[in-house]
């Protein structure tokens, strides 16, 4: 690698150049990257800090939070809502929308996140992360529904994994990029400067302990997978499954894979179990950016028109070629009904 550059020189120059990124988007990552530092250190301290078990109640997912979920929430607002750069906020920790407060200046861009994806796996000690999506406001009141813009309106998304490196993966349309922290400097340095996914794999991630309840086109993906070099595939796969999406797409985005949370039996009138605006959209732009690709099965994930800011998708991304063969396989399956 040539000299590893700051985050701030990578943005400084994103700025400079193709990407020609506004001042305002610099100042929203720089400021978002700073909040992930700051939960880095609270995840980090775990059961020292008094962090760790449930916070006692519930979040709109109907889903029990965790001490962290809502301390990691609460320091993504409090680092975004004074720079001016934001004109609203967005959470999977939060009903509805959160608007910058009057007495700061309202900027141009909307910010959702998941503030702790993976919370089953907090009090274990297995890696977590910061996931988030950045578009644009288009003007007029802030409401949920400014919030509902396609996976392609996407100008910037990334997450950071709190895993044995504290590490920022970066879009912004021209590729993806990753800094690990520093910890002696308190800084982000850059680490991978242009993130490829490998076309092909042999590793597929899906929680198995659902095969009885998944649909036949995915059940005939993960057959073949399983059969192994004597079946139609003619290799071996591994499989991997850390229950927190962040750590599986990390791994992905670093030597390939497949991800799968696909729709399945237990609740059919779910699309899926993960969500379109601030799980699915920033990993799908991620994970294109890097050269794969990203479908609900039928459709890319980020031509999906959102009809609620915490609606669920069904989720296969990944290896390019691995994830065509899932797609194709789901078409198949619609045109014979
Ligand atoms: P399961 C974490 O709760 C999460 O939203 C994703 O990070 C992860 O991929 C998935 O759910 C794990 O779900 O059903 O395997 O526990």
């Amino acid at each position: 690698m040539t000299k590893r550059i700051s985050l701030t020189q990578y943005l400084i120059e994103q700025q400079r150049g193709e990407a020609q990124i506004p001042a305002q988007l610099r100042l929203l990552i720089e400021v978002v990257a700073r909040a992930c530092k700051r939960i880095a250190i609270s995840v980090n301290k775990g059961a020292l800090g008094e962090v760790l078990g449930t916070a006692g109640s519930e979040n709109v997912q109907g889903e029990v939070q965790k001490k962290l979920d809502i301390i990691a929430n609460e320091v993504l607002i409090e680092a975004n809502e004074w720079g001016g750069h934001l004109a609203g906020m967005a959470s999977e920790e939060m009903d509805d929308m959160h608007a910058v407060p009057n007495r700061y200046p309202q900027g141009e861009y909307l910010l959702l996140f998941d503030p702790l994806d993976g919370s089953s796996n907090i009090d274990v000690n297995v890696s977590i992360g910061t996931i988030f999506s950045v578009l644009k406001h288009r003007g007029g009141d802030v409401t949920n529904d400014s919030f509902l813009q396609a996976g392609t309106e996407q100008v910037c998304a990334g997450y950071c994994v709190y895993g044995p490196q504290t590490t920022l993966v970066l879009t912004v349309g021209q590729g993806v990029v990753m800094f690990t922290l520093d910890r002696e400097q308190g800084s982000w340095v850059m680490t991978t400067e242009s993130v490829q996914i490998p076309e092909d794999t042999k590793e597929f991630a899906i929680n198995m302990s659902n095969m009885r309840h998944w649909d036949a086109p995915v059940k005939r993906y993960i057959d073949e997978c399983l059969e192994g070099k004597e079946g139609v595939r003619g290799k071996d796969f591994n499989m991997r499954w850390i229950a927190s999406m962040v750590a599986d797409v990390h791994r992905i985005l670093t030597r390939g894979g497949v991800f799968m949370y696909p729709w399945d039996k237990r609740e059919p009138s779910k699309p899926g179990k993960l969500r379109l605006m601030y799980e699915a959209n920033p990993m799908s732009f991620l994970v294109e950016q890097a050269g794969g690709a990203a479908t609900n099965g039928l459709q890319r994930i980020m031509e999906i028109e959102p009809k609620g800011l915490h609606e669920r998708v069904s989720v296969i991304l990944g290896s390019k070629n691995e994830v065509e063969r899932v797609t194709a396989y789901h078409r198949e399956a619609q045109q014979a009904k």
